[in-house]
């Protein structure tokens, strides 16, 4: 074999002809179009940069003067182009609202784009083409050389997600800026933050300030907890913008809500109020659905957090309501989503709310495990729109092996080949094409404690899920996908990013 692919490599290597030769394979989310042609370019000490967008601007020379060590002087709406031009004119119509056309040849780089969001995603790709000695903080040696040619870049689906739960261990307001930080590689825009559940309530609310005082003050395990700050808060949101990404607040309920149900007495049909929690189980807790309370807490809590969240999304959660009848639980669900829409935002839940009667203009987040969902099918078929988050395909708290220390079993085992291995637009039945907002992956976090457990478990599925969410299905080569994966470890290595190191990929 290996005599064969040598012969093999001598006759290709000698007769080739001069075809459209694509780019290196090392951008991850494969891009719409790549050819390679021209020359490269080379950062050299005296380049510039100029940008139409001063704050994309800014973060591209601030990691690039970091690791390059050159002055990359920056002007922002400058008639002439730089060496790297980030242009919000010119760009080919199809580029649509998030996508950017990128070229270069020996004189420079100019990345084109409708809007700012896809200067963003076209500088990421930059990033990609550039040696990996690019993403660190100190001055690192070249060459810092671009690959010469054209790519043309576009998001498949519109909602591109990753989920943080927050609730079972609490993480700070620096450790959700590194997750955004690492999201926006892969061109992720929406962060979903699952803020409330039985373990702890993780954002202030000043009508109910109980719930953060008190069912904030621990985690599974039994730690401190924590919560966020409404400014702390805002804080997350105004750090997702700067990356293009939109914050998605969740408030899981019926169900879930032991934290709530903990901090106020009066919310609990007995009027008394259970012991805080800090175990593993779920299923147990519910609002109190019959009283005229619950529903004034409902307001005042999505009221307050819809006044922070610049999002057109509220999260009510509405999963595993275990212990609240189904007549209960379609009745609370209706009454939440009317408050939800009363605050001017679009509700997103879990898909079991697709047993409830939907608004129009909900979103069902599909975790189940199976190809068949009725009630979601049912749903679609009326025009709900699906977040695709299949638990054996995308959940991101799953373990990759048996070996693997941290995360749960209960949907499976996910190694990164089977995280890639499924067509978020061609896989839940009936629920295909407009159906399909997009995908997201979910992070559950009972076994999760640290930023690098965030990182292991995230990378290298993340990615993986990121790629399903942006690429076009006509990209979809487990082989070449597997390839220009590998081609992150380096990165991340850089960015001491800790990654499962799965055996399915060659990491260089
Ligand atoms: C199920 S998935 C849950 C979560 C757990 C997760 C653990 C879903 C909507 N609910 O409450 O954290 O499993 O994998």
């Amino acid at each position: 074999l290996a005599a064969l692919g040598l012969v093999c490599a001598g006759v290709l290597g000698g007769a080739r002809p001069a075809e459209a030769a694509a780019l290196p394979n090392t951008v991850v989310p494969a891009p719409v179009s790549e050819v390679a042609g021209g020359s490269n370019f080379t950062l050299s000490a005296s380049a510039t940069l100029t940008s139409d967008d001063a704050s994309i601007g800014g973060y591209l020379a601030g990691i690039l003067r970091a690791s390059t060590g050159y002055a990359l002087p920056l002007t922002v709406g400058a008639a002439t182009p730089g060496s790297i031009a980030l242009q919000l004119t010119g760009a080919p119509g199809s580029v649509g609202p998030e996508g950017y056309q990128l070229t270069s040849d020996a004189s420079g780089v100019v990345i084109r784009a409708q809007q700012p969001a896809g200067l963003f995603h076209g500088v990421q790709t930059l990033l990609q083409l550039l040696p990996p000695a690019v993403m660190s903080t100190t001055v690192r040696s070249g060459p810092w050389t671009v690959p010469g040619g054209t790519v043309l870049d576009y998001p498949r689906f519109a909602y591109r997600g990753a989920m943080l739960d927050v609730a079972r261990h609490f993480f700070t307001v620096a450790q959700v800026e590194r997750y955004i930080d690492e999201l926006a590689l892969y061109k992720i825009n929406y962060l979903h933050l699952h803020l409330s559940d039985d373990q702890g309530w993780r954002i202030a609310v000043n009508s109910w300030p109980n719930l953060a005082a008190y069912g904030g003050s621990t985690e599974v395990g039994g730690g401190a907890g924590g919560s966020y700050t409404q400014a702390d808060y805002s804080a997350i949101v105004a750090y997702a913008a700067s990356r293009y990404m939109t914050v998605v607040p969740e408030i899981d309920m019926p169900g879930h809500t032991n934290a709530a149900l903990a901090s106020y007495a009066q919310l609990n049909c007995d009027g008394v109020a259970p012991a805080l929690y800090t175990g593993t189980n779920v299923g147990f807790s519910s609002l109190c659905v019959s009283l005229p309370l619950t529903y004034t807490f409902v307001d005042q809590v999505v009221g307050e957090l819809a006044a922070l969240t610049p999002g057109p999304y509220v999260h009510i959660g509405g999963d595993e309501a275990g212990s609240t009848p189904l007549a209960d639980y379609t009745s609370f669900i209706d009454r939440a989503q009317q408050i939800v829409a009363d605050h001017g935002k679009t509700v997103v839940g879990w898909h079991d709310i697709a047993k409830a009667s939907l608004l129009p203009s909900s979103v069902a987040q599909f975790w189940g495990t199976t190809t068949t969902d009725s009630s979601v099918a049912a749903a679609a078929a009326q025009g709900t729109r699906v977040i695709m988050s299949p638990a054996n395909k995308a959940y991101l708290d799953m373990k990759y092996t048996h070996k693997t220390k941290l995360g749960q079993t209960w949907a499976g085992l996910i190694e990164v080949n089977t995280a890639y291995g499924w067509d978020p637009g061609n896989y839940l039945t009936g629920v295909t094409g407009p159906s399909v907002m997009g995908v997201e992956g979910p992070l559950w976090t009972e076994t999760i404690v640290t930023s690098a457990d965030i990182d292991t478990m995230a990378f290298p599925r993340l990615p993986a899920l990121a790629e399903l969410g942006w690429s076009p299905w006509s990209t979809h080569d487990v082989t070449a996908f597997d390839q220009r994966l590998g081609a992150q470890g380096p990165r991340w290595k850089t960015m001491g990013i800790t990654y499962y190191k799965s055996p399915q990929i060659t990491w260089p």
